[in-house]
């Protein structure tokens, strides 16, 4: 019902290639940003908020899995260390169940608003950490996706990349790590080159920053995304 609805309102957000080719210009622009572990997201997606705030651009700052009560409570279920062992296909489909609520409540009425969305972690998690880090299916997960979004895609996505050993270090030294920054070396450098690979197989769509530059040319590298974004608006 209420993506019906939405669907008469904004001209087909959820059903088109990205949000921005299917509505055209009057409608917000959905960027996520992704990475491993102690790769510098929270700093940089305020990097992100307040470059485009300070260019006039109402932005709607979010993450995954949460981003709504009932996905919050889900990425807690998701995130606590527990005795009990959490089999991987439990785990896909409470990621997905938090990204539909996420979605409704959330992304698809802020860009229908013409709001920016940006989004700590999306899809693109769910290839690394559940294709890549426990071994599901690609084509598996692919269904999901189109079951969830429909064929809502990000216009734009930020892979932020370093070292595994370099950011697990910089990550552990923040706090006690959850159940996934429990995960061994090897599950993290499967998670990094499923992000690599699929930078490299739609530039267009996604950028691979090297995380590992001081934080100046990081941010440099970031703006240069943002400024081609900005002058495609329409
Ligand atoms: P943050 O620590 O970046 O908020 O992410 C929470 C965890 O959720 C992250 N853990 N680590 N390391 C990866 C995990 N996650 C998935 O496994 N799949 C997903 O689709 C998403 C969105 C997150």
């Amino acid at each position: 019902m209420l993506f019906k609805r939405k669907r008469k309102a904004v001209k087909g957000v959820g059903m088109g290639a990205s949000v921005s080719e299917s509505v055209g210009a009057n409608i917000g622009r959905f960027i996520t940003m992704e990475g491993t572990e102690g790769v510098g997201k929270s700093t940089n997606l305020g990097f992100v908020r307040d470059w485009l705030t300070s260019r006039g651009i109402h932005v709607v700052v979010t993450r995954e899995p949460g981003g709504t009560p009932l996905a919050e409570e889900i990425r807690h279920l998701l995130l606590s260390n527990r005795d009990e062992p959490v089999f991987p296909l439990t785990e896909l489909l409470l990621i997905f169940a938090a990204r539909a609520q996420h979605l409704e409540q959330v992304v698809k009425p802020a860009l229908a608003r013409g709001h920016w969305v940006l989004c700590d972690r999306f899809t693109d998690s769910t290839f690394a950490y559940q294709g890549g880090g426990r071994g599901f299916d690609r084509a598996q997960i692919r269904q999901l996706e189109t079951l969830v979004q429909g064929t809502l895609r990000p216009d734009m996505t930020l892979i932020l990349d370093i070292d595994i050993e370099l950011g697990l270090s910089r990550a552990r030294q923040r706090s006690e790590p959850d159940r996934f920054e429990g995960e061994t070396i090897a599950f993290f450098q499967r998670v990094r080159g499923v992000y690599q690979e699929l930078a490299a197989s739609a530039p267009e769509r996604y950028t691979l920053v090297d995380a590992g530059q001081p934080l100046a040319a990081v941010q440099e590298d970031i703006t240069q995304v943002l400024v081609t974004l900005l002058d495609g608006r329409g």
